[in-house]
Parts: C-alpha cells; sequence; structure tokens
C-alpha cells in the first residue's frame, strides 16, 4: 500500500490546548506521527511517496474561499493587533447573536470560524493544514489512477472541519478534499466511512444535501462526546441528500461486539450505495486505553477494521484522523492496513 506522508505537519504544534480548566501540552502532537511511522516501518509498509503542492482550488470545492483566506492571514492579523499568544477563539456566534456579519477584529473573525475552544492556530498552522490537505490530494489521486488502496498520514487532522468552521484539532477537512478529490477526477459516486471516536461533524456538514456521497461515522454518542451537537442516529441528510449520511452514536464502555456490528451495518449501506471510491476517515481513538475517549476496542480488534474495510473489494484512501494513545497509535494504524491489505 502506498503511504503519502511528509515532515511539514511539525509547524503546527501550539503549545496549549484548553482542556479541564488548563493550558495542557495539546494531545494532538507530533510524536503522534513519528509512533505511526516507526510502526509502518515495522509492518513493512515502506512504499512512501511524499505529496505534490497542494491543488487550493480543489481545496475550495470544500471550503468557503473566505475561510481559506482567514485560516491564509489569521496568523498574520493576530500579531499584528498586538496579541502576545497563540490564537484560541473564545467567543462565538451562537443562539441570540448575529452570524451573518464576519467581524474585520481577529479575535471576531476566530470566533466567527471555530466552533470550539481547544484548538489554537500558531504560525506555522496554515503551512500544516495545506501540507496535510496536500497528502490527502496526493493519495486520492494515486488510487484514483489505479493504485487499489493508499494511505494519507495526514497532520493535523481533518474530520470535524467544516465548509468555514474549524475546531476539533482540524483546519481542512481531508477526506472531505480526497472525497471531492475523486468526483473531480470522474467518480459518479463516493463513500465517506469515519471510524474515528468522534463523529465526523465538518464532514457530515459537508455533504449534508449530497447524494452522491455516502457519509457513515461511527462514534461516542453526542450526549456523552465531544463535538456534542451533531451526531445522533436521526441524522440521516437533507433534501436530495437525504438517506446518505448514516450515523451510529455509541455509548460509553462501548467493546468490539456492538462496534463491530455497527461497523457491518454502515458498511452495508456503503456497499449499497455502489461506490466508485471510498474514503476511510481513519482515528484509532477507539482504542481502549486512548486518554480522551470511552470505547474499548483492541489493537487486535483494528486488525479486524482493515479486513472488514477490505472486504468491501474498494479502492480505498485511509485518511488519518485521531488517537492520543501515542505509544500505541502506530501499532493501531498499522492492523487496520495490514488488515486491509490481507484482503
Ligand atoms: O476526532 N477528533 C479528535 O480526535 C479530536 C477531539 C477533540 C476533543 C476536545 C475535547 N475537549
Ligand atoms: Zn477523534
Amino acid at each position: 500500500m502506498r503511504v503519502v506522508l511528509s515532515d511539514d505537519h511539525r509547524s503546527h504544534f501550539p503549545a496549549g490546548e484548553l482542556y479541564d480548566g488548563a493550558l495542557v501540552r495539546p494531545f494532538e502532537c507530533p510524536e503522534r506521527w513519528d509512533h505511526v511511522v516507526a510502526a509502518l516501518d515495522a509492518a513493512g509498509l515502506d512504499d512512501r511517496t511524499a505529496p505534490g503542492p497542494v491543488d487550493l482550488d480543489r481545496v475550495r470545492r470544500v471550503h468557503d474561499p473566505v475561510y481559506v483566506e482567514f485560516l491564509e492571514d489569521i496568523w498574520d492579523a493576530w500579531v499584528a493587533a498586538g496579541h502576545d499568544g497563540e490564537a484560541i477563539p473564545m467567543n462565538f456566534p451562537v443562539r441570540g447573536l448575529r452570524d451573518d456579519r464576519i467581524p474585520v477584529d481577529p479575535e471576531g473573525r476566530l470566533g466567527y470560524h471555530a466552533f470550539a475552544s481547544e484548538t489554537a492556530i500558531t504560525a506555522g498552522t496554515w503551512h500544516a493544514a495545506q501540507a496535510s490537505a496536500a497528502i490527502a490530494q496526493t493519495a486520492q489521486g494515486l488510487v484514483a489512477g489505479g493504485e487499489p488502496a493508499a494511505f494519507a498520514l495526514c497532520r493535523p487532522p481533518g474530520h470535524h472541519a467544516s465548509a468555514d468552521q474549524f475546531g476539533g484539532y482540524c483546519f481542512l477537512n481531508n477526506a472531505a478534499i480526497a472525497a471531492e478529490g475523486f468526483l473531480a477526477d470522474g467518480a459518479e459516486r463516493v463513500a465517506v466511512l469515519d471510524v474515528d471516536f468522534h463523529h465526523g461533524n465538518g464532514t457530515q456538514a459537508i455533504f449534508w444535501e449530497r447524494p452522491e456521497v455516502l457519509f457513515a461515522s461511527l462514534h461516542g454518542h453526542p450526549e456523552d462526546a465531544f463535538p456534542h451537537f451533531l451526531g445522533w442516529e436521526d441524522e440521516v441528510g437533507a433534501g436530495a441528500g437525504e438517506g446518505t449520511t448514516r450515523n451510529y452514536p455509541m455509548r460509553p464502555g462501548t467493546g468490539f461486539d456492538v462496534w463491530s456490528a455497527a461497523l457491518d451495518d454502515a458498511c452495508g449501506h456503503v456497499a449499497a450505495h455502489r461506490p466508485d471510491a471510498l474514503v476511510v476517515s481513519l482515528g484509532v481513538d477507539a482504542f481502549e486505553e486512548d486518554p480522551i475517549s470511552f470505547f474499548r476496542l483492541t489493537s487486535d480488534d483494528f486488525s479486524a477494521v482493515g479486513r472488514r474495510i477490505g472486504a468491501l473489494g474498494l479502492p480505498t484512501v485511509f485518511v488519518m484522523e485521531g488517537g492520543y494513545a501515542v505509544a500505541e497509535i502506530g501499532t493501531n494504524v498499522a492492523n487496520v492496513l495490514t488488515g486491509h491489505l490481507s484482503t
């Protein structure tokens, strides 16, 4: 399996994540990438490719141009306004406030384009976000060109980013960019299967009314888990896209018996959609020891996840999302990929 990766992710590493009432070292950190690369080495997944340049025109098929411009210039604007610290959004156009005007002040712009406060923007964030999107685009191009599967080792992750909002460590929605890439390259239908512990709210919102893109997500129930305000089972899409969104919210302590039944059902919907290509939002934070999640999958279970996805027999791009049990993240990712290769 081709693996697309680059070192450019290192330019994004905020000093602080707002967590539990304090600024802590972010869970989403560069060592995650190092552990994945080491485990890929150990598993013999060494067919590496550097990404090409990011195609921002294709990024704008997913993201609002005003949002892309915001990501490009917010750090400089923040510094020019006299701020010393990292750019952290703190107030938002929530119920009772107006969301039809974008403020000029950087603090207001940050709040307008964010949905949560844990994710800081720094000097190198835009560079890393573009590089991450380029990795997804390159992996998608390889698969569109005939490779059976590719792994996009994206960092920062993407599935929480909507057309015009960042949060949950995500800036550009790499999985959605890959899915749109397939459509731009001639695919009639695409499926996005999100197995990250957290609901892919951004991906769902992007494809909510799009009948050609099936989105299925397995995740912690929004009553119990971030992002809290999307991901109930009754969210199935709207308009022409009604029926092409599927949600599998699950409760704290969920083990592989229940989780894999949900995966089977989701895979059934993927197959019924008859996609030309599959994009997998591959977070491994459903792992039993993940520090910010509450499912109970074991490292061996991730091999079965790869085999189940491989049984679909679809051209597939795996896009890296979350996973914070840093010592095991690499093994868990490698197990999915080798499980997939074994089918
Ligand atoms: O898939 N998404 C993640 O792994 C990031 C979740 C961020 C949670 C922040 C809650 N304080
Ligand atoms: Zn996650």
